[in-house]
């Protein structure tokens, strides 16, 4: 790269740096992983908003941070017959720590808390990540 840029540092190779500068910031800015807080504020709650994924933009490998009182509530990752009818098979992926952080898969995925009642009472996620 320097081998190429060097000698030729006149009026003309510096369009062809600054572009190369901005395709690799524009690469760097597609491809990093976006963080996002489910529920933002209130968290992983009772009170968690339905509408919460509306308007966002997911992208396979972005995080999702699951904030709640472990002694309360879990995240479990299911499939979609698991999360429509809200239960949870033992080979499902269950957290527990309160502060969990899960990578998003290319697809739909699907969290809901599976403790009994708790994702029939709206404690339930699904996230499209392209
Ligand atoms: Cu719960």
């Amino acid at each position: 790269m320097t081998g190429f840029l060097q000698g030729r540092c006149g009026a003309k190779s510096l369009p062809v740096a600054t572009a190369l500068i901005l395709i690799f910031l524009l690469q760097f800015r597609t491809t990093k992983a976006t963080t996002f807080t489910v529920g933002d504020t209130s968290g992983w709650t009772f009170t968690f908003n339905q509408n919460w994924t509306n308007g966002k933009k997911f992208k396979a490998g972005d995080i999702l941070v699951f904030n709640y009182d472990p002694s309360l509530h879990n995240v479990a990752v299911v499939d979609v017959n698991d999360y429509s009818s809200c239960s949870s098979s033992p080979s499902s992926k269950t957290y527990s720590t309160g502060k969990d952080k899960i990578k998003l898969s290319k697809g739909r995925n699907y969290f809901i808390c599976s403790i009994p009642g708790h994702c029939d009472g709206g404690l339930k996620v699904a996230v499209d990540a392209s």
